[in-house]
């Protein structure tokens, strides 16, 4: 069978299988529209049925969560986790508590999670979990039941050399605890490794609160560097002002730039003067307040509810938010006004329109499977320090934190060059370069 055929009858199988699936749909277009040039290379991959397999999550896992809320009333949630691919390691990815989450949501982010683990060169398979359920305005110990009830049915399935899960949109330090504290009540064992993104107290790795924000801004750096620029005194916009969002603009500020502008879902805040971070840590994280709050505080912001941080004139733009957040608008505007380069602290926050601008552009795009693999890196960083019961410095984590990023940059480009001729198509370097690492493994460990 030819080798376009061949992805095609696979991509055709997906949507019949998976009907309704619309970001598992994109993300899977999304690789599958890179591959041509490796599975001309490699007709085995096509003969074994490698892509066919990897499109199938290993196990999908689907339960219901009931809990008790603050007035006594019963809540049902519905938790999830798709355990996508073992081929290279325990299944590795992110919990995501949000309201919009469903299996496809999962899955699509499962699937993305296969190949940026692999491009890390560390020993983790893929995998996504999550539940819909909306933190916001939740108390503490209304969170607490959630998590605890969640990890009731969850902890049947992960465990240190199965399935590790970690944070993602409203996980974060107090969920991991919990989760954490039920896994040991249940299984009356204190396994260290079950979860990363624990404190640094007890269990966790330095630096991994900040890996995601930190090596986006790395990669960003690296793309720029390859056309002379970097980022001292460039004007930058992040959407978001989460996790990532936060520790990207720590970083975008240690190297000499300046953030003008973050998001929220309920707007945006624009502050010429660079975004005050320790302003913006205190409203965010802990006080759990709206964006809006930031205005109030520092007369020379200004927040707006309508519009986005794409309109503002900016020389980097570190998309941190969410799916499908930036489309073709945000894109023409960012070209317009001469946007360098466009890295994804989150995942998948560009459309498939937007980013065919930016390549048309000649502008600097890198995918989230690459940009943000920071985060996961530093998960399996802290899974090797629990292996062996230690905890290195912050600078030490952060300095294998720095190599990984430049060796995930290094391989998109030597990938692209070698697969497509143009060394600057990160988004089919990125994609062969973790498929090739996959499919080795999976071709050496036959049929399963
Ligand atoms: P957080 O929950 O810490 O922050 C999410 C931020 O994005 C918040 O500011 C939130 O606004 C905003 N946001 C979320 N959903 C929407 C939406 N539907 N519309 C508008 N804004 C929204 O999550 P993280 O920072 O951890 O995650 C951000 C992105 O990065 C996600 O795509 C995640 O998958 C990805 N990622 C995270 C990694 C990690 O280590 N945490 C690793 C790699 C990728 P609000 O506060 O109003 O909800
Ligand atoms: O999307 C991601 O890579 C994450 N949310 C981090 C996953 C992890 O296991 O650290």
């Amino acid at each position: 069978m030819n080798v376009s055929a061949h992805i095609e009858a696979v991509h055709a199988q997906v949507r019949r299988r998976d009907p309704g699936e619309a970001e598992f749909h994109q993300a899977v277009t999304e690789v599958l529209s890179s591959l041509t040039p490796a599975l001309e290379r490699h007709p085995e991959y096509v003969e074994t049925g490698i892509v066919e397999r990897l499109c199938e999550p290993e196990r999908q896992l689907a339960f219901r969560v009931p809990w008790v809320d603050d007035h006594g009333d019963v809540r049902v949630n519905r938790g999830f986790r798709i355990e996508f691919s073992s081929a290279l390691g325990p299944y590795k990815g992110g919990l995501r508590f949000h309201p919009s989450v469903n299996l496809g949501i999962v899955k699509f982010l499962g699937f993305e999670q296969i190949f940026k683990n692999a491009l890390t060169g560390m020993s983790i398979g893929g995998g996504k979990g999550g539940a819909d359920f909306d933190p916001r305005g939740r108390s503490d110990g209304e969170v607490m039941r959630f998590c605890q009830s969640f990890m009731t049915e969850l902890h049947r399935h992960v465990g240190e050399r199965t399935d590790v899960p970690a944070g993602d949109i409203g996980v974060g330090a107090r969920e991991i605890g919990y989760l954490f504290g039920q896994y040991k009540r249940i299984t009356n064992r204190f396994e260290a490794g079950v979860l990363t993104g624990k404190p640094v107290a007890w269990g966790g790795s330095h630096a991994r609160t900040e890996a995601t924000g930190y090596g986006t801004v790395y990669f960003a750096q690296e793309m720029l560097a390859t056309r002379g620029h970097d980022f001292e005194g460039r004007r930058v916009v992040v959407s978001g002002s989460g996790n990532v969002a936060l520790y990207a603009i720590e970083k975008v500020h240690a190297l000499g730039g300046l953030v003008v502008a973050c998001s929220d879902s309920s707007g945006y805040i624009v502050d010429e003067d660079g975004i005050d971070l320790e302003l913006l840590k205190e409203i965010k994280e802990v006080r759990r307040a709206r964006l809006s709050a930031y205005a109030e505080a520092k007369p020379t912001a200004r927040f707006s509810a309508r519009g986005t941080v794409y309109d503002l004139r900016c020389d980097i733009a570190l998309p941190c938010a969410t799916q499908n957040e930036l489309g073709r608008e945000d894109a023409v505007a960012l070209i317009k006004n001469g946007v360098l380069a466009v890295a994804e602290g989150a995942n998948m926050p560009c459309t498939p329109e937007a980013v065919q601008l930016f390549h048309e552009a000649g502008v600097l795009f890198g995918p989230g499977k690459a940009a943000n693999a920071g985060g996961v890196a530093t998960s399996a960083l802290e899974m090797q320090q629990n292996a062996a019961r230690d905890q290195w410095a912050f600078e030490e984590t952060e300095s294998r934190l720095a190599a990984v990023m430049r060796n995930v940059h290094a391989q998109c480009r030597q990938t692209a060059e070698e697969y497509s001729g143009t060394p600057d198509d990160y988004v089919l370097g990125s994609n062969i370069a973790g498929f090739l690492r996959v499919a080795d493994a999976m071709s050496a460990q036959g049929i399963v």
